[in-house]
């Protein structure tokens, strides 16, 4: 029998309707939902995805509401099923190298708990602060250790989820490997909440390589920055992080990282290096190789920071970027395209070009080592948003012909839906949907995400319906 939610698990104060509409992107809900469900567990989820899988009512799963595309949005009305309460840590099983953990826990807290013990959990979306394993599991979150290794997708051994009838699914496994049947979890992590509500989680594990050490180059162009990443591989050098600045978002950073930045300097590259704490002679070996190796590739200087005190600035310096753009103007987009390592510097010489054409600000940073490139557009009165749309497509256009993605880390969700055609053929697309109608029929879970007109179908599904 299902359970009685308690009567302060639901909420209908227009304020809680308000505050459970957004998410951290731009996208707008056409109408406030009808209720938010703060669930705190899987049988509690279960009845209320039975409840509305009965009823025909669409269901937004979301815990922080972090996203960046407007993945938590309710587009249809209905149903915001918060997970946020289910925040515990069910298990650290060192022996065993995994953690089983509930959506809600943030991922920051799993990094420090897991850090206690010797223990390493790397993805590190920038929001880690805040943002919790189930949204990070629901987009494959990355972030910048994702370079060395890798992104959400690569931690996630099992899962329990709840599908769109109530039915509680257990899929993967406890152990490293295993390839019995099809690959669910391959499949669920990345859906964006539209084929299932995940409930638990089993996460890897690695030993914790507590001695890091971060090196900057500055560099006189962003065109010498895929030649130093490629100095690096070429000496066999494999950070965990590389990250880039180009000359905007350096300005930005200039008087915040700790160190005096020349002005010939006009993009920035953050290498990170690790080890066990007992491989420290390897570390400083593999830290003056990287040193030489940027010179050699033309850093105009190469800086280290080996205290913890010095990386957290540079750090804390880099993860406000995002917060620190949005106050250069009324509004504010960022993009999370990837093209091909080699194509890097063809990408940010397209991103200068389609600036100075539209008149449009284009400040871009990100994960160069993966080719990850968070590229933001700037603009403050709505005449120029036109120019501000044709950017962003002439840029989706200009990543798919360098053989990128649309994106790396933040899903498609309502704002890149439109975009989805440019990447996957309709074929394609037609068996992504085929997938979604056998895991949910009804159409209730995250409607209106991910495939192009959805959001307006959606709403005259349920709407039409009533
Ligand atoms: C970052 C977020 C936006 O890397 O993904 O800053
Ligand atoms: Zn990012």
């Amino acid at each position: 029998m299902s359970p009685r939610l308690p009567v302060e698990a639901i909420l209908t104060d227009i304020d809680s309707l308000e505050r459970y509409a957004h998410d951290a992107s731009e996208a707008v809900a056409p109408m406030p939902p009808s209720a938010v469900v703060r669930v705190a567990s899987t049988a509690e989820v279960s009845a209320v995805m039975e409840a509305a899988h009965a009823h025909r009512v669409p269901v937004t799963p979301r815990a922080a509401g972090t996203g960046r595309v407007g993945g938590a949005v309710p587009m249809a009305g209905g149903i915001v099923l918060a997970l946020e309460r289910m925040n515990s840590i069910r298990g650290i099983e060192a022996g065993d190298s995994l953690a089983v953990v509930e959506p809600g826990v943030v991922t920051g807290e799993l990094h420090r708990a897991v850090e206690s013990e010797g223990l390493f959990y790397p993805p590190d979306p920038n929001s880690w602060e805040s943002c919790t394993l189930g949204g990070n599991i629901a987009t494959n979150a990355g972030g910048p250790r994702a370079f060395g290794y890798g992104v959400t997708r690569d931690y996630v051994l099992g899962l329990e989820a709840v599908m769109a009838d109530g039915s509680v699914m257990q899929v993967g496994r406890r152990t490293r490997k295993g390839v019995t049947g099809y690959d669910l979890v391959g499949l669920l992590v990345g859906s964006e909440g539209t084929l299932g509500v995940i409930t638990e989680a089993t996460v890897r594990l690695l030993p914790n390589p507590a001695r890091v050490v971060t090196l900057v180059a500055l560099v006189a162009s962003e065109a010498d920055i895929a030649p130093s990443l490629a100095a690096l591989r070429a000496r066999g050098i494999r950070p965990r992080c590389a990250e880039l600045l180009d000359a905007h978002t350096l300005g930005l950073v200039r008087l915040k990282v700790g160190f005096a930045i020349p002005e010939s300097a006009r993009a920035l590259l953050l290498i990170e290096l690790d080890a066990a704490p007992d491989a420290s002679d390897r570390l400083d070996a593999e830290l003056e190789r990287a040193g030489n190796a940027l010179v050699d590739a033309g850093a105009l200087e190469v800086l280290v920071a080996t205290q913890s005190h010095e990386r957290e600035r540079l750090w804390a310096a880099r993860r406000e970027l995002s917060w620190a753009l949005r106050t250069l103007a009324k509004n504010k987009l960022s993009e999370d395209v990837v093209v091909p390592v080699t194509e890097l510097g063809a990408l940010l010489e397209f991103c200068t070009a389609t600036a100075e054409r539209t008149k449009i600000r284009m400040p871009a940073y990100g994960h160069a080592g993966d080719g990850n490139v968070h590229v933001n557009f700037l603009w403050d009165t709505e005449d120029e948003r036109p120019r501000v749309e044709e950017a962003i497509e002439a840029l989706f256009e200009r990543v798919i012909a360098l053989r990128g993605t649309l994106s790396g880390e933040h899903g498609i969700g309502v704002l890149k839906a439109p975009y989805l055609g440019l990447e996957q053929s309709d074929a394609v697309v037609a068996l992504e949907k085929r997938i979604k109608d056998a895991w949910d029929p009804a159409g209730i879970l995250n409607p209106g995400k991910i495939f192009p007109g959805e959001a307006t179908r959606a709403l005259h599904n349920f709407h039409g319906a009533c």
